[in-house]
């Protein structure tokens, strides 16, 4: 009977599937770039006040410096080294950005990058964050160590040493992914340098993982690795907590290696969400929000709570990695807040919001050939810190779409509606679509070429609400527009396909 009402409750055993994020919150941003010591700030100013329950943060390790003459964003993905020092900082900035980020309730996830070392082509140097050397021609890393012995050159059958078919399972997991030196990881040498690296950010206090290139690493020797973590520190989190893990598996269907092979590991990033809401958005292929209707497993995606999802990420913002044209960026705001709306209003899967650094982006024959810039940084590399402008947005060339009103108030929404079914859904068969979360929220979107103007049962309780895309509550008074709410759960809805924001979300708690 016990063991009955354990499997029964869900949140009790689902491990590295949760993603531990404190009580009532719901989802992580994405600070790509960000410096340790900004980050730290964010957490206390902003990010725990308005309810984001977590950082991603870009590799915290020893990576390569690479200036062809400025530094590309990329050169965090060539570790040279487990140190902790990489370009956003020293050990000692991670430990305090750590420290002071899980003491506001706002919780670390490393990008770890442990599939690879650097790329074979680099040669014999120190160009590397903190001076450790390297000589690819020897596969070596002595700061590591790691020595030819622990990279998987002997086993790749490929002419050119690199992954150059997706469809066949062996050569994406024992070839080099561009060209990087591919690690061994059934050694448990090799496993026990990776869990060390990663045992020591879990017990400075972070949260969970990113693990970058999973798809490139046999899921045993996943396994065996997650296996292997400690438990968090327990300043912070329950006794017996297991580190978040979330695998970077591109799966859009079609190659030799599928999704499924990752998900009974820890959850997966879901690359087909994105591709197919922003097809939707843009309204590509004959799509229309009024099939959004089954959005989730019903569009072949991944078990919800196996599930990250994101409208774009750092490498398909630029055209790196997967999706394609049709992802949605902050290059295309109007769209793009409607998009990050929608995904933090529906309940599927377990939402990462993106924050980007700005890049003059520059198509020649389809392709962004400044892809590759790295974040907003001075003369000599460094990069620049956040600055906060006057309206709380960002400056010095940070995008911080987490920031953005109507961003951030989704989040806000999510976590009001956490656990609540998804309810009262309508549409009108084209581009105007609504829907609830229990008797707590609802959401309308005109995505349509025409004014919409109907009304519709919300199932929230009688009264006014704020809406929290024009504006928000504030004090006793919204600073947008406002919605009257029946006492038959009725309201009425004009959104003019001219609006700056083509679409209205209310909640309970911005009610008047
Ligand atoms: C840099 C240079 C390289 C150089 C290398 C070594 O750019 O020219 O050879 O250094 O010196 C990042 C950058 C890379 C950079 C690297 C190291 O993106 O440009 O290389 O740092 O500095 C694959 C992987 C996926 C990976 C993605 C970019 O599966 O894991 O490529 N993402 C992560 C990170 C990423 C990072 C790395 C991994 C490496 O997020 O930032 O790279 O640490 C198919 C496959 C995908 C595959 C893509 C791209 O996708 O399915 O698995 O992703 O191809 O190769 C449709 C299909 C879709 C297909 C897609 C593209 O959408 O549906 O399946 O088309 O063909």
């Amino acid at each position: 009977m016990t063991l009955l009402l354990l499997l029964l409750l869900p949140g009790l055993c689902t491990a590295q599937f949760n993603p531990n994020v404190a009580c009532g919150k719901t989802s992580i941003v994405h600070l790509f770039e960000w410096r340790w010591e900004d980050i730290a700030e964010e957490c206390e100013r902003y990010l725990g006040p308005n309810g984001f329950g977590g950082v991603q943060i870009s590799p915290p390790n020893e990576h390569l410096i690479v200036t062809n003459p400025y530094r590309p964003w990329w050169e965090r993905y060539q570790p040279i080294s487990y140190k902790i020092c990489s370009r956003s900082g020293d050990e000692e900035q991670f430990t305090d950005m750590v420290t002071r980020c899980n003491n506001v309730g706002v919780y670390i996830y490393v990008d770890a990058v442990i599939n690879h070392m650097c790329g074979a082509g680099v040669g014999k140097g120190s160009s590397s964050t903190c001076g450790s050397t390297y000589d690819t021609n020897l596969s070596s890393f002595p700061n590591v160590p790691y020595s030819r012995l622990d990279f998987n050159d002997d086993k790749c059958k490929t002419t050119s040493g690199n992954i150059e078919d997706y469809q066949d399972a062996d050569q994406v997991r024992s070839c080099r992914l561009v060209n990087l030196l591919d690690l061994a990881l059934e050694k448990d040498y090799v496993r026990n340098k990776v869990t060390d690296y990663l045992n020591k950010l879990i017990d400075i206090g972070v949260a969970g993982f990113r693990i970058d290139a999973s798809k490139h690493m046999w899921p045993g020797d996943m396994q065996a690795i997650v296996g292997r973590l400690n438990n968090l520190n327990t300043q912070w989190f329950p006794n017996g907590s297991r580190p978040f893990i979330f695998q970077e598996v591109i799966d859009m269907g079609g190659e030799g290696i599928s999704a499924y092979e990752y998900s009974g590991i820890g959850r997966v990033t879901e690359f087909k969400y994105g591709g197919k809401l922003g097809t939707v958005m843009r309204k590509w292929n004959g799509e229309k929000m009024a099939y959004l209707k089954n959005w989730g497993e019903g569009w072949g995606f991944l078990p919800s709570d196996r599930a990250l999802v994101f409208v774009d990420n750092h490498d398909n913002q630029r055209g790196h990695g997967a999706g394609g044209a049709s992802i949605l960026t902050f290059f295309d705001a109007r769209l793009y807040k409607m998009a990050v709306g929608f995904m933090l209003a529906h309940p599927y899967g377990f939402p990462r919001v993106m924050s980007s650094f700005s890049w003059p982006r520059s198509f020649v024959e389809g392709k962004d050939i400044n892809d590759w810039i790295g974040p907003p940084s001075y003369g000599n590399g460094s990069t620049k810190a956040i600055t906060i402008n006057e309206d709380t947005t960002c400056g010095n060339g940070w995008v911080c779409e987490h920031r953005w009103r109507q961003i951030n108030n989704m989040a806000i929404f999510r976590n009001v509606a956490n656990g609540q079914a998804l309810t009262n859904w309508w549409d009108n068969a084209e581009n105007q679509v609504a829907f609830g979360r229990g008797n707590v929220g609802f959401i309308v979107f005109n995505n349509d070429n025409r004014d919409m103007d109907v009304t519709l049962n919300t199932g929230l309780p009688a009264g006014t609400y704020c809406d929290v895309i024009s504006g928000q509550k504030e004090g006793s008074r919204c600073t947008g527009k406002q919605i009257t709410v029946s006492s038959a759960g009725t309201a009425h809805f004009k959104i003019r396909s001219s609006d700056d924001d083509p679409f209205v979300a209310i909640h309970i708690n911005a009610k008047l």
